[in-house]
């Protein structure tokens, strides 16, 4: 039976409209996974059913994590969204608490990072300047920069490389990393690109956006399908 998969709703502030980008949607069901998007709901009850009716949940990308939630003042530049953070803290806990399959993308890795005790850069241009480029114009199914992934990490395990070339578009990264999770993948200048927490069945997160390049790019395809295949046990 295919898998269902709880997808994290996108919110635009400007419309105050729920949205999804189909790249997360297809990715899933290239897959072979059943995409639904959550409601924009904090309600205990809503969620709780929701969590058991799904087999994996996708923490998607979007606005920034409330500097709060990782005890920081925030500098000007960070949007965050109340909803959202409180949301998928509840949906965050369930599911590990049942310990069904989750992968977080883009902020879906800032977001885990830092509900499992870590803490991020609020802006990479002002607190981790560097020259590889962290936020490219589109497209955004090209490759702009390297990770280098740790020999014995599942991503290893996933792409049999211990290099990728990756899609990047984010202003935010991993500081400190949360002590429940283990570093996969790595940027030329050090930003954790993506990580596991060893505990869980699966739990990954990346920083870069298979969404956009899984139909180019095989490596991309490899994420949504080991993701989608431990959803289905
Ligand atoms: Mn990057």
């Amino acid at each position: 039976m295919k898998p269902v998969i709880g997808v994290m709703p996108l919110w635009d502030e400007e419309k105050e409209s729920l949205w999804m980008l189909p790249g997360y949607m297809n990715g899933i069901a290239h897959a072979g996974g059943i995409p639904i998007v959550f409601p924009l709901s904090s309600d205990e009850e809503t969620l709780e059913r929701l969590v058991a009716m799904c087999d994996g949940f996708l923490f998607t990308g979007g606005q920034d994590v409330s500097t709060e939630l990782y005890n920081e003042e925030s500098i000007d530049c960070v949007e965050s969204c109340k909803m959202r953070d409180e949301m998928e803290a509840v949906v965050l806990k369930k599911a590990i608490d049942l310990d069904k399959p989750i992968l977080g993308i883009c902020r879906g890795i800032q977001f885990i990072n830092v509900c499992l005790g870590g803490t991020l850069y609020q802006d990479l241009n002002i607190q981790h300047p560097s020259e590889v480029e962290h936020h490219q114009n589109p497209p955004y199914d090209i490759p702009v920069h390297e990770v280098k992934i740790e020999k014995d990490s599942p991503l290893f395990d996933c792409v049999g490389a211990d290099k990728l070339s990756v899609n990047s578009y984010h202003h935010q990264a991993v500081k400190e990393l949360s002590p429940q999770l283990s570093v996969m993948a790595v940027s030329e200048d050090g930003l954790v690109e993506a990580v596991y927490r060893k505990e869980s069945r699966f739990l990954w997160a990346l920083q870069w956006h298979p969404e956009f390049s899984y139909m180019r790019d095989e490596n991309s395809a490899k994420i949504f399908d080991i993701f989608v295949r431990a959803a289905k046990k």
